[in-house]
């Protein structure tokens, strides 16, 4: 698979540039300095039962660098997955930027993104409940440009001083460090108690943005408001949406935790088999432009990052695309060593004085220095720029480069002067903002109100939505141990919503709170997933078949799903090939027992009468129907295989009868008896591509 891409004709500049790099196994074994060596297996030793020799230079050089191949994980955002792609604006914005790679819209810009998850260590499961990372580095001919993103458009805390406390009290408890990559615990929910600024984004994190599907259907956001500055040196405001193509969905709780034990790389596996198998991620960037006239004509303050800027106000405008076609070679070498940093900036692009983005400007970049020992990490292929490199550093753990010459301080005459300053119109300039004021330690009182906006999203959500996030916050609480802790988020919940804060409070032993204020009633539909478009593109089907089926409704399935570029999973009793009705053999992609129906998006059950019996005695496929119905994923069956469905414990349901001809959809639970498979078909993919059948009665079902 690596050998075509590479094979590929249309490599980009940083394509190119890591081929130098690049190293495939072949030839003789060495030692890492070229000695050939002809035994790994045996150190050498005084005789065959005696000890090891010192002298055994391949065997410490071995040990050795064993010993010393691991690196401190982030401290945050340890458990990622990333892929290369390009990014391609679709008009000059120069009106707005001068940023070149946004002004030309013939180019495509080299990309990496990885996605995180936050709290978790890098071996953790991918489908805990968590805010995921979204970070784009633009490798632009005018340097590198790094949108340090997350899927949640606001933050936990508006000052960046507070992100010790905050990952503290999120991550493991510090005397027995548990639990892992869970917000289920008291440090975490003793912090947000105490810290109502925390309240927006903590009704986006019990929501079901905190769980999805895939990183193919997130969006992104820049969180903060940054600036971008025209060639006149003319700043605009600007907050980043990557919106996915494939629409933003996610899984449901109970499914999230099934994953975790079942396939922990969940999302990451996703993002890699999309890729090689062509379907490549696609998100569009779009920008929300505030003049700096406007500055103040919001009810909230556009440097507060636990604040959305809701596009009813001012809508997402389009500009740009970004398609993800080729995964690392090496997840060491590149996804693992790969070093985001806020303050990478190229002219046209600049900051805010939002106090956290200020924090992370610093951070960054110190944290690299840890985490990838010492101040050469940009010189690591994946952290090069394609942008020529001048800079009169030197030296230091690492160094790769070979600085040729005498000098390496500005000014100088040795060198013919060289490097000399860059000229007005390729250097960075900072906006020249004004700024005065006195030295104070003061949170603005601009920055004060922290409801508004939590009870803004609870009102946009649809009534599934809020019922996820008053089941989460049940959850979540329901694990702490300290009452008063869940007394004292009940207490800020009742300045959210209080009918949520009653729920909540009654999930979890504590008293209902009185009435504090009124629900304000504003909205803003646009955060709402229910409004996200779908697709069945690249969805995965399990298909449940056992001896006797009707292989031509599994075919004719396959083929409808594949004109879709969804995929079927076709699963047997065991691995090979199961008998047909008509008494040939039919292969089957993998057994049952291998997978899982949390693994999958829907589940078809075809007909054929020995089929249908075998897996009515088959709990493993009741027990895929069962979940996938408590999932709410769509399910179809065929002919006999509605009497499957007969015997999982559903609710009852009204499934086609024998004697039908004709498609029945009840719940998202699609069957037909005779002759119109086509027409089942199309229902099914109608459903499918509406991700889940939300309005689906699951309470009852034991799963
Ligand atoms: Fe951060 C990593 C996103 C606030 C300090 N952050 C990190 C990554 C993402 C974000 C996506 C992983 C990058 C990668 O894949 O390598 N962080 C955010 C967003 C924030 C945010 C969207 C708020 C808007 N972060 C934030 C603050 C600080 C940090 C306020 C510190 C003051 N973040 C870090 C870090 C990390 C990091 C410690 C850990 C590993 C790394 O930087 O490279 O410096």
């Amino acid at each position: 698979m690596s050998e075509t891409r590479r094979d590929s004709a249309t490599k980009d500049e940083k394509d190119q540039q890591l081929e130098r790099h690049r190293v495939d196994a072949a030839g003789e074994l060495t030692t890492s300095t070229g000695t050939r060596v002809d035994d790994t297996d045996n150190s050498l030793s005084a005789g065959g039962r005696g000890p090891t020799l010192m002298e055994d230079f391949h065997f410490r050089e071995k040990l050795t660098h064993f010993d010393h191949e691991r690196i401190p994980e982030r401290v945050v955002h340890a458990r990622g997955a990333g892929a290369y792609g390009y990014f391609q604006v679709y008009e000059p914005l120069s009106r707005y930027t001068r940023a070149h790679f946004l002004n030309d819209p013939s180019l495509r810009t080299p990309v990496f993104v990885r996605f995180s998850t936050v709290a978790g260590s890098r071996g953790s499961a991918d489908t805990v409940r968590d805010v995921r990372g979204f970070a784009t580095k633009f490798y632009t001919q005018e340097g590198n440009y790094d949108l340090v993103g997350n899927n949640i458009p606001v933050f936990f805390i508006q000052d960046g001083i507070k992100f010790p406390d905050f990952v503290h009290s999120v991550k493991p408890e510090p005397h027995n460090e548990i639990p892992q990559a869970q917000s289920a615990h008291d440090t975490l929910w003793d912090f947000v108690q105490l810290q109502p600024e925390t309240m927006h984004m903590m009704m986006w994190v019990m929501s079901d943005r905190a769980l999805p599907r895939s990183y193919r259907m997130m969006q992104g956001f820049g969180v903060h408001t940054f600036r971008f500055v025209n060639a006149n040196g003319e700043g605009t405001f600007v907050k980043f949406h990557w919106t996915p193509k494939l629409g933003t969905h996610s899984l449901v709780w109970d499914e999230t935790q099934k994953i975790g034990g079942k396939d922990p790389d969940y999302n990451r596996r996703d993002l890699w088999d999309a890729i090689e198998r062509g379907q490549y991620p696609e998100w569009e960037l779009g920008v929300q432009l505030v003049p700096e006239s406007d500055e103040h004509r919001f009810d909230f303050d556009l440097l507060d990052p636990t604040k959305i800027l809701p596009e009813e106000q001012v809508p997402v405008t389009p500009i740009g695309r970004m398609v993800l076609n080729r995964n690392p070679d090496n997840f060491f070498a590149e996804t693992e060593q790969i070093a985001f940093h806020t303050a990478n900036v190229v002219p046209g692009i600049d900051f805010t004085n939002d106090p956290l983005l200020q924090a992370r400007n610093f951070s960054y970049l110190d944290t690299q220095l840890i985490r990838l020992g010492g101040p050469n990490f940009q010189q690591l292929p994946v952290n090069r720029p394609v942008a020529d490199v001048q800079d009169n550093q030197r030296d230091g753990y690492g160094q790769h480069y070979v600085h040729r010459g005498r000098t390496s301080y500005f000014k100088n005459s040795l060198a013919g002067g060289c490097p000399y300053l860059a000229g007005e119109d390729t250097a960075f300039k900072h906006y020249q903002e004004r700024v005065d004021g006195q030295k104070i330690r003061h949170r603005s009182d601009s920055f004060q109100d922290h409801y508004t906006q939590a009870t803004l999203f609870y009102n946009s959500l649809a009534n599934w939505e809020r019922a996820h996030i008053s089941a989460a916050f049940q959850f979540e609480l329901g694990k702490v141990e300290h009452r008063h802790v869940r007394e004292g988020v009940v207490a800020h919940l009742n300045h959210v919503d209080h009918d949520l804060a009653v729920d909540v409070a009654n999930g979890i032993g504590v008293d209902p709170p009185e009435r504090a204020v009124a629900n304000h009633g504003r909205s803003s539909p646009a955060v709402s997933q229910a409004t996200f478009p779908g697709t069945v593109y690249s969805r995965q089907v399990a298909v449940l078949v056992a001896d006797g089926v009707r292989a031509a409704e599994v075919t004719a399935l396959r083929s409808a799903l594949a004109e879709h570029g969804a995929l079927a999973d076709v699963l047997g009793p065991r691995d090979g090939t199961v008998r047909t009705d008509d008494g040939s053999n039919f292969e089957v992609d993998r057994a049952m027992s291998t997978v899982a129906s949390v693994l999958y998006d829907a589940i078809v059950v075809p007909g054929g009468a020995d089929n249908a019996t075998a897996l009515s005695g088959d709990g493993l496929a009741l027990n895929f129907i069962t979940e996938a119905f408590k999932h709410h994923k769509p399910i179809a069956a065929m002919n006999e295989g509605v009497d499957v469905l007969g015997r999982a414990p559903l609710p009852s349901l009204r499934l086609a009868n024998s004697g039908d001809d004709g498609v029945r959809t009840d719940q998202g639970v699609i069957t037909n008896r005779g002759s119109d498979d086509q027409g089942l078909r199309q229902t099914f993919i109608e459903t499918l591509a509406r991700h889940r059948v939300w309005d689906r009665e699951v309470a009852s079902v034991p799963a």
